[in-house]
């Protein structure tokens, strides 16, 4: 491999979709790599960008493909193809935290224990007073206050009536004829009032539930429309959602791997 391998290979795991980005500090050139399919001018004062992916694990090779000048030929492009393991081994700086005391895993673990406890006892908490404030304010204090309130004014009432009949009673004795057109003023107000409550309020009430009724169907028809529409529009083309659908399972499983390994790597496991 002549004039294709390089002093340092650039290392990339696959399964993972990247980005790359190319310049030059001197003049053109082109980063290629034929078996990844990329192409990219290196332009002085400018960044490009190209997708980058593999996948499965190898060595690849390019050359500058932009004739740049007299070594155009002598500048090769190498690069390992690895696991998402291997790449992250080798991302990570030889000195960090491998290795721990007894304690700190102690610490860490305890803190977390700790942190947990007191969360699930928070929210517990919480839960509980929220439960008996509900229930203090719907069963304890509502019907008491209703019940208070219910009989404070029957009773004031009552009283009201009373005194109201008696002082009608001796106007009556005293002018019957005032007394008499104002207790039938009263007495067709009691009817007028008895006729809306009565016969209006329950029809009322029916055609604003009727029309309650209507919104709530109609909302709910409205939503599983969205539904269908949406299962739909999830259903076009089989052959590339299913290749779609095993990429993208390829590159989470991937992404997870390297995040695995990162974290047990920084926990120093
Ligand atoms: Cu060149």
């Amino acid at each position: 491999y002549r004039l294709l391998d390089v002093d340092n290979r650039f290392v990339v795991p696959y399964g993972v979709p990247m980005r790359v980005l190319v310049s030059s500090s001197d003049v053109i050139h082109s980063w290629a790599i034929p078996s990844a399919g990329v192409k990219v001018d290196g332009v002085v004062g400018r960044v490009n960008q190209a997708g980058l992916g593999f996948f499965g694990p190898g060595v690849v090779y390019g050359q500058c493909s932009e004739l740049c000048g007299v070594n155009h030929s002598f500048m090769p492009i190498c690069g390992e193809v690895v696991s998402c393991e291997a790449y992250a081994l080798w991302l990570l700086p030889k000195n960090c935290p491998a290795g721990k005391s007894i304690w700190d895993y102690c610490l860490y673990w305890g803190g977390l224990l700790w942190w947990g406890c007191g969360r699930v006892a928070y929210w517990t908490s919480f839960a509980y007073l929220g439960w008996w404030k509900i229930f203090g304010y719907y069963f304890v204090y509502m019907p008491v206050k209703v019940s208070v309130d219910t009989t404070v004014s029957v009773v004031e009432g009552s009283v009201r009536s009373c005194c109201g009949v008696i002082e009608w009673g001796w106007w009556f004795l005293m002018s019957p004829r005032e007394a008499g057109s104002y207790a039938v003023t009263k007495v067709d107000g009691w009817v007028d009032f008895l006729f809306t409550t009565i016969l209006v309020g329950p029809v009322k009430a029916t055609w604003n539930a009727f029309g309650t009724i209507g919104s709530i169907i109609k909302s709910a028809g409205s939503g599983l429309m969205h539904l269908i529409e949406s299962l739909m529009g999830e259903m076009g083309g089989p052959d590339e959602s299913a290749t779609k659908r095993a990429v993208s399972e390829e590159v989470r499983v991937q992404m997870v791997r390297f995040f695995r390994v990162m974290v047990s790597r920084y926990r120093g496991d």
